[in-house]
């Protein structure tokens, strides 16, 4: 298990108090953490004088551009200067920065901010703290360390990191920490009713349109306890979907009573498949470990290159052994 000791700790604190400009990345398919903590770092430190430079390889989703400092995220990989320190935010793998991977690995200093257990670790620094919530529970304390105070905006981004990381307080991974965090960001005088309206209630139409489809095609094994549903690319391009409107549609194979693993396959190709995982008590990181992916222990997920039917009889299989595994 990846643990960061206090040495590093403090390391990363003296280079974000020492030097006076940063990069700052964070993963493909952005999500609320993701986005939520790239912000929230990259304005913080501005307003504590550093100048910064944010990235990240795909478009800020459309729910999330409300945030302070959205329009300021690049696509482009306008990382000139390779003997400025990068940051790298909820990363795993350096893979997960797609194609700012190779630029990335030519900065002479990488910190790298995450909480995912299996993370690999891959920085000049690390900050992995697996009992974090979210990657910007991390980031809190990181800027409360540095005593940094917070301006309403950097709260609001932190707040949407944590929400949206604990499915809006309900994961296993929610702990005291995590509300004591959540807690001090409402002193900002954050709205967490408009906020959690924008960021889980409100879904496009295209959303609906693909859950309908997913539910359409439900299929369920051993017994009730795996639910498993595909989408195939033609059904994601006829109903308009972005990658955002695909967020949580997973959620719903997990959610079915006495279902305990919740399977999507989105084939995106005749040998590429990606697979999400979803359980109430397996421990689907292992799952997808198994299957060359990675993840958390309720969320995971893998990508197979291997036509349709390989593919799910496959992560069937492997689905079945962990189902069946006895408890340790
Ligand atoms: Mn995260």
């Amino acid at each position: 298990m990846a643990m960061s000791t206090t040495t590093e700790r403090n390391k990363i604190l003296e280079i974000l108090k020492e030097e006076q400009s940063f990069y700052l990345i964070s993963h493909m398919q952005p999500d609320g953490d993701s986005i939520g903590s790239l912000l929230a770092i990259g304005e913080a430190l501005r307003n504590y004088g550093k100048e910064v430079k944010m990235f990240t390889p795909n478009l800020v989703p459309q729910k999330y551009l409300f945030l302070q400092g959205a329009e300021l995220v690049s696509q482009e990989v306008l990382l000139d200067d390779y003997s400025k320190t990068v940051i790298v935010l909820d990363s795993s793998d350096l893979e997960r920065l797609s194609y700012f991977t190779d630029t990335v690995t030519k900065c002479k200093k990488v910190i790298n901010i995450d909480h995912h257990v299996t993370n690999q670790n891959f920085g000049t620094y690390n900050l992995v703290e697996v009992e974090a919530a979210a990657t910007g529970e991390i980031i809190y304390g990181l800027l409360k360390d540095l005593e940094i105070p917070l301006s309403k905006t950097v709260a609001e981004s932190l707040y949407v990191a944590i929400a949206t990381d604990t499915g809006s307080f309900k994961y296993e991974n929610t702990t005291p920490a995590t509300h004591r965090v959540a807690s001090s960001l409402l002193e900002y005088g954050l709205n967490p009713g408009a906020l959690s309206q924008k960021i889980f209630d409100e879904r496009s139409l295209p959303f609906f349109m693909i859950l309908k489809e997913a539910l359409a095609g439900l299929e369920i094994y051993e017994e009730g306890k795996i639910a498993l549903s595909t989408l195939s690319k033609d059904i994601r391009e006829r109903c308009g979907a972005t990658p955002g409107d695909l967020e949580g549609i997973v959620n719903y194979t997990r959610d079915i009573e006495g279902v305990e693993l919740g399977i999507l396959f989105y084939v995106e190709g005749s040998s590429e498949v990606k697979v999400g995982f979803r359980s109430k008590m397996v421990d689907v990181s292992e799952l997808a470990g198994r299957l060359n992916g990675g993840g958390h222990a309720r969320a995971a997920g893998c990508r197979l290159y291997e036509d349709y039917e390989t593919v799910k009889q496959k992560v069937l299989e492997e689905a079945k052994n962990i189902l069946n595994k006895p408890p340790v």
